[in-house]
């Protein structure tokens, strides 16, 4: 008998699917249902797409006995975050045709479109890819959105990275003619040429995985919750290369202590144009040593703490051409945005813009999404979305900036310094109704909780330190919560994990404070931390730094120890 261990079930999928065909062509002409196969399901995140359902309307459908409320989410690749203003306006356009009226900007960069129903899915899809983007290898195990700094006009620097980020994120798109055959009605090729997937293989990789490229000081993709990192490394305002980062993520599970967050570690030193060898060659590793076995352990995370860091530079540099030199100095000194306008030398604008939950939509008070069209019908430059959910209109000319300075007025689009510095710095993960993991809310209950905890910020004198604040509907960790400064994370309906301690840069993981704790509770158990924070804080003194030195919780730990939590040893302390 084989002592082979079992191979997951998607693994089969993948494997019978003839390079993500499966049967998505048939099950879309399949109209008697809102849903596609269990398989089909599978293999359609790698073309960008999710089957979910309305959770707000489950127990009414059940209760007539329909069936749910399917529709599908379409996540919309954009390397670097860089989009034309065209392509916001049919993004717009889309989401009002197809989808919720809604743009969701997620915290890797891309478009979302929500409530896409089965037969809307591959005209949108289409039409996505007429507007020069596209779907594949939005989701799925493959390498996802490459993440950048969204700033490159404000030096050379920065279009280089754009640059290196998108050639990434190229050499690791799919090769499959699925894609086309599907959804853009590319013709069938009967050739009896084998097809290939020259990086991936037939099985693609255990797990999704993620790649991001950072330009110091800024953290704002952070770079140690994504399985491999860039970080560029500025000598003499040249770009010399780029330190690796191996083995971030965030992503656990309630009450199983083999899954946890953990931080990338640096291992060396690339120069600039060995980056995407590097990255090849790191996807490799973990195609081949990446647990197909169980996919709460499939990560390349657990790939590298399991045979450790050493152990990955050591296989990464017998596959790469010139080893990796030795890291070189970096600091990061925070993982946020920088808002409002900012002047490059080129005498160019760019004006960040705080998007709440990343959700671009029209509301009574505040018709940000109108606000935008308009922008974007006379932009003359181009949108960043960042890693932190908002919206940079990058890129004006002097001539431009008075019309959309004006729109930005017209529309109340509100400026940063009309928020506290505390909602400037928050996240949250869309959560219900759509995403089928959410335990709790999360994007349409934080902003409460900030109006709730600003009042403490105000009474405390607050209202202008950024404080970094995440919250998801679950252990996943979609707005990257465990590296936050305060952080909850959903447990159950209105409950939450309270995390604190994370560190303001994104470069330490913060640590449970207490466990499943009513949302209504949650403004009182932190007004004295946040009271005793603005007494007794050193100068500059960031809150996570704080929170561990005032013994909140203790100095936190990496990886696997993650779950060994000193709340016990904090209640003692106080
Ligand atoms: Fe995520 C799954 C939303 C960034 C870790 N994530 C999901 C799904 C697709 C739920 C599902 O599988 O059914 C969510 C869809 C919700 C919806 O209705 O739209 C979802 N994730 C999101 C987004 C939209 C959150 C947001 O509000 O912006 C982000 C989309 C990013 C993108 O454009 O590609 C998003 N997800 C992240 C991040 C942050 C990041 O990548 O920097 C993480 C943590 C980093 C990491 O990967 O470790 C993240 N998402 C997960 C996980 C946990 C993976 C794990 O290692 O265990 C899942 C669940 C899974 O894969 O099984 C998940
Ligand atoms: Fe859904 Fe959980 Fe991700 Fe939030 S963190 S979007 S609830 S999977």
């Amino acid at each position: 008998m084989s002592t082979e261990p079992k191979l997951s079930a998607s693994e089969h999928i993948k494997s019978d699917s003839h390079y993500l065909r499966g049967t998505i062509a048939e099950g879309l002409l399949d109209l008697s249902t809102g849903s596609m196969s269990e398989q089909d399901q599978q293999l359609l995140k790698f073309h960008g797409t999710y089957q979910q359902d309305d959770r707000d309307l489950r127990a009414q459908r059940k209760q007539h006995k329909l069936e749910k409320a399917y529709s599908f989410m379409i996540r919309i690749r954009v390397p670097g975050g860089v989009a034309t203003p065209a392509q916001w306006l049919e993004v717009d356009r889309m989401s009002a045709d197809y989808a919720n009226g809604t743009i969701k900007l997620t915290t890797r960069q891309a478009f979302q479109l929500h409530g896409v129903i089965k037969s809307n899915l591959k005209r949108t899809i289409r039409e996505i890819n007429r507007t020069a983007m596209d779907t594949i290898a939005a989701c799925g195990d493959v390498n996802r959105n490459v993440m950048c700094n969204p700033n490159p006009f404000l030096s050379e620097v920065h279009a280089e990275v754009l640059q290196a980020a998108q050639a990434i994120s190229d050499h690791l798109t799919p090769q499959t003619r699925a894609y086309h055959e599907i959804w853009l009605d590319g013709e069938k090729i009967e050739s009896s040429e084998q097809e290939e997937e020259p990086v991936y293989g037939r099985t693609y990789l255990p797990r999704k995985f993620k790649i991001t490229i950072a330009v110091p000081p800024s953290n704002d993709v952070d770079v140690f919750a994504n399985c491999l990192s860039f970080i560029a490394i500025v000598e003499e305002g040249r770009l010399a290369g780029f330190n690796v980062a191996v083995g971030g993520g965030m992503g656990s599970s309630h009450n199983n202590e083999k899954t946890y967050p953990r931080l990338a570690d640096v291992i060396g030193f690339c120069p600039a144009d060995q980056a995407v060898e590097v990255a090849e060659k790191v996807v490799v590793l973990q195609r081949d040593f990446g647990d197909r076995t169980d996919r709460k352990h499939a990560r390349f995370k657990y790939t590298v703490d399991d045979h450790g860091p050493d152990w990955i530079l050591a296989k990464l540099n017998e596959s790469l051409d010139r080893p990796l030199e030795p890291a070189r100095p970096f600091v990061f000194e925070s993982n946020g945005d920088r808002y409002g306008w900012v002047d490059d030398a080129n005498g160019r604008s760019h004006f960040t813009l705080f998007v709440q939950g990343g959700r671009v939509l029209d509301t009574a008070d505040h018709p940000l999404r109108s606000g935008l069209r308009e922008i974007a019908k006379v932009h003359d430059g181009d949108f960043r979305l960042t890693p932190n959910q908002n919206l940079i209109i990058a890129n004006v000319s002097p001539e431009n900036r008075p019309r959309i300075e004006a729109l930005l007025a017209e529309y109340g689009i509100r400026d940063s310094h009309q928020r506290s510095a505390l909602r400037l710095n928050s996240l949250a993960c869309v959560a219900l109704p759509t995403c089928g993991l959410s335990l709790a809310e999360a994007e349409r209950y934080l902003p409460d909780l900030l109006t709730e905890l600003e009042e403490v910020i105000e009474e405390n004198g607050l209202r202008h330190d950024a404080i970094t604040i995440r919250m998801t509907g679950c252990p996943n960790g979609c707005a990257r919560p465990y590296i936050a400064e305060i952080a909850f994370v959903g447990r159950a309906p209105g409950k939450y994990n309270v995390y604190l301690g994370g560190g303001f840069a994104g470069q330490r993981l913060s640590k449970l404070y207490r466990e499943s704790v009513p949302s209504s509770q949650l403004k009182d158990l932190l007004a004295p931390v946040i009271a005793h924070y603005a007494r007794e804080r050193a100068d500059g003194e960031r809150f996570g730094d704080f929170c561990i030195r005032a013994g909140y919780v203790n100095e936190t730990v990496q990886g696997r120890d993650f779950h060994l939590n000193l709340k016990e040893e904090a209640h003692a302390k106080r």
